[in-house]
């Protein structure tokens, strides 16, 4: 920001960076210390090595120097997307995604990320400079004035404000501890901007660094409950198992595929734990959800909630006569929150624990009872959920055999279904709502932790953010498939895309709106507020900024570019046209829409 236009103040210009041509640090004695230093030498010092952020009073220097000093300072846009880059780099790494903001509007767009990593279990930081307390308190009109420690109270795991230089070290290890201990979240860490500049002797400022010993430690179950955890399984005439993204984040992959396979009982996995086990596993029932959801007598939750996402609980989807009708099933629940059991229906076996514990805990548990002989489910219900299967595979392969003029979803996500397959390393990120929903159901994963979608909220906006973080913490390849919708959200991220030359190519499946490109204002006036300009060339965006932009009006066309895309590892957009028409109002959740529930009461 240009100081000529800034309502300076004196402690704004101390810590103003742009009166700080180079990156050098500020002439102080040499044997001082200041915050800024001693904020990234804590960060390193946990091993934290790179942060997402957006420079500005009074964090401009701490960006620059946090650079100089060896971490990867990776520069957006817009902090929003800064923060989702943040959340999912925290899920990805399990080590707290590190977001930097400025102060009130840069700290507001960074807090619905933080929010975000909150309710989907991301360890993330969101460490924001803000104004000089005693003129916060007393309402005196600070530059960027806003009580912010308390505004992110409500959405964040934990949330701390450091006043001291000396502080700084306990500051962020408490941030730490609090993001990835337990049941991981958003900490919020706020740092006035004179912490930046206080000096103390650089001595004594080392001592007060922490490394966090063991940041998030095991969690052993309790025997007993593993115990009743397994009789109710191995009683069980039509056992299932549910892996949410617990269980994906919980990095615990080969214990979990055992436990699965030795099990033998057929599993769902939610869009996030898809690739846990291969969507072509013969244990996988996603084919025949619907059928097994109702007809389960025992089910087992693996790092999943029974959240809006698996209806509660109960209700039809469950077998329940009623919306709020209970199945009959009995529930299992591993996870890392003892608070998690009982927050819809009754949990008859709660397993508290971390994912790694609890599964390796189950494993020696059916060891030890049974030796290889750890009962299979009843043949029936492994033959019925098979047929269930073997229909509904049948059913899309025709379905997707089509080849319309113009594409849907189907034609154009069966290609991105092949690349996937052909490229099982790369990740995959999701959002939209028939962009979603289609391709959830279609592409299948085939390894942990590769889809990275719009999680527990549904949210519209992480696209961009996710592909930054997804390829600088993989050095993957990364595919995007976004609805022209949700790509609008982060768009301006295919500058950040190609300013650090990733290797993401962007599919915008384009069908002009929201859900469909045909509504129509009924008095003729204006677009219907569902629709886009009819047309719009997106990949000119991506060319704009020197990557490659396709229109794809075939999945001939897709095939070839995304092809070409992966081959080159350049920047690309490609622009997939799909009929206007092909898309249903709200994707899979028009029964959430509290229109289509007034129709039908
Ligand atoms: P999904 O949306 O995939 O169903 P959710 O986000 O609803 O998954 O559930 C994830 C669950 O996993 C949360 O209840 C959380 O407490 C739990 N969890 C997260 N990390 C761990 C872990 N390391 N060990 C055990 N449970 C975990
Ligand atoms: N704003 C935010 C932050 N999140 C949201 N989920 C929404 C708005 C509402 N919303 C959805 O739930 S999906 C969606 C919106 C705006 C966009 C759907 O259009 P799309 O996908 O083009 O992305 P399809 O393929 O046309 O259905
Ligand atoms: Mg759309």
């Amino acid at each position: 920001m240009d100081l000529a236009t800034k309502p300076a103040t004196p402690t704004a210009i101390a810590t103003d960076a742009s009166t700080v041509s180079t990156a050098a640090e500020p002439s102080r004695a040499p044997q001082e210390i200041d915050g800024f230093q001693l904020v990234i030498d804590a960060l390193k010092l946990n091993d934290i090595d790179t942060v997402f952020t957006l420079p500005g009073i009074p964090i401009t220097d701490l960006t620059r120097r946090s650079q100089a000093g060896g971490l990867r300072v990776l520069a957006f846009r817009h902090e929003q997307n800064a923060g989702y880059a943040a959340s999912i780099a925290g899920f990805l790494t399990q080590r707290p995604g590190v977001c930097i903001t400025v102060s009130a509007p840069g700290f507001l767009n960074g807090l619905n990320a933080l929010a975000h990593a909150t309710v989907n279990c991301f360890p993330m930081i969101l460490i924001s400079g803000s104004s000089e307390r005693e003129v916060v308190d007393l309402q005196q009109g600070d530059y960027e004035e806003m009580d912010q420690l308390a505004i992110a109270k409500p959405v964040a795991k934990a949330a701390y404000r450091v006043l001291h230089a000396d502080d700084i070290g306990v500051g962020i290890a408490r941030a730490i501890r609090a993001a990835v201990s337990g049941r991981p979240g958003g900490v919020y860490l706020d740092l006035p901007a004179k912490l930046f500049a206080q000096t103390i002797d650089a001595e004594t400022g080392k001592k007060t660094l922490i490394k966090v010993v063991d940041p998030a430690p095991k969690q052993i179950p309790a025997p007993d409950a593993v115990k009743r955890a397994l009789e109710l399984l191995k009683g069980a005439k039509k056992p299932l198992i549910i892996l949410g993204k617990g269980a994906a984040y919980a990095q615990a992959d080969a214990d979990i595929t055992a436990l699965v396979e030795k099990s033998g009982v057929p599993y769902l996995p939610m869009s996030m734990a898809k690739g846990l086990l291969p969507d072509t596993h013969e244990q996988c029932a996603s084919a025949a959800r619907s059928f097994v959801l109702p007809a389960a007598d025992v089910v087992m939750l693996i790092g999943a909630r029974l959240n809006w996402l698996l209806s509660h609980g109960k209700g039809k989807t469950w077998g329940g006569k009623g919306s709020k009708d209970w199945g009959g099933q009995k529930f299992i629940q591993l996870d890392i929150s003892p608070q998690e059991a009982d927050s819809n229906v009754r949990i008859d076996a709660p397993v508290v624990g971390d994912i790694g514990s609890c599964v390796s805990a189950l494993l020696a548990g059916m060891n030890a009872n049974e030796g290889a002989n750890w009962p299979k489910p009843p043949a029936e219900w492994l033959s019925a959920v098979a047929d269930k299967k073997q229909g509904n595979v049948a059913k899309m392969a025709e379905t997707l055999a089509k080849n319309p003029t113009p594409m849907n979803f189907h034609s154009a996500l069966n290609v991105v279904r092949d690349i996937i397959k052909a490229n099982p390393d790369a990740m995959l990120v999701n959002e939209g709502a028939n962009a979603l929903d289609f391709t959830r159901s279609i592409v299948d994963m085939y390894k942990p932790r590769k889809r990275v979608d719009v999680g527990t909220w549904g949210i519209m906006g992480v696209g961009m953010g996710y592909c930054v973080a997804a390829a600088v913490t993989t050095k993957q390849q990364v595919i995007a498939v976004e609805g022209d919708s949700a790509f609008g959200f982060s768009g301006m991220e295919v500058e950040t895309i190609c300013r650090y030359n990733l290797p993401v190519c962007v599919v915008v499946m384009n069908n002009n709106g929201v859900y469909k490109g045909t509504d129509v204002d009924p008095t003729g006036r204006d677009p219907a507020p569902t629709v886009f300009v009819k047309g719009a060339r997106y990949e000119k965006l991506m060319e704009a900024f020197g990557g490659v932009g396709v229109v794809a009006a075939t999945p001939a066309e897709l095939r070839s570019a995304m092809e070409e895309a992966i081959r080159s590892k350049r920047p690309t957009l490609i622009n997939a046209v799909i009929d206007e028409n092909a898309g249903t109002e709200s994707g899979r959740i028009t029964s959430l829409n509290p229109a289509a529930a007034k129709k039908k009461s």
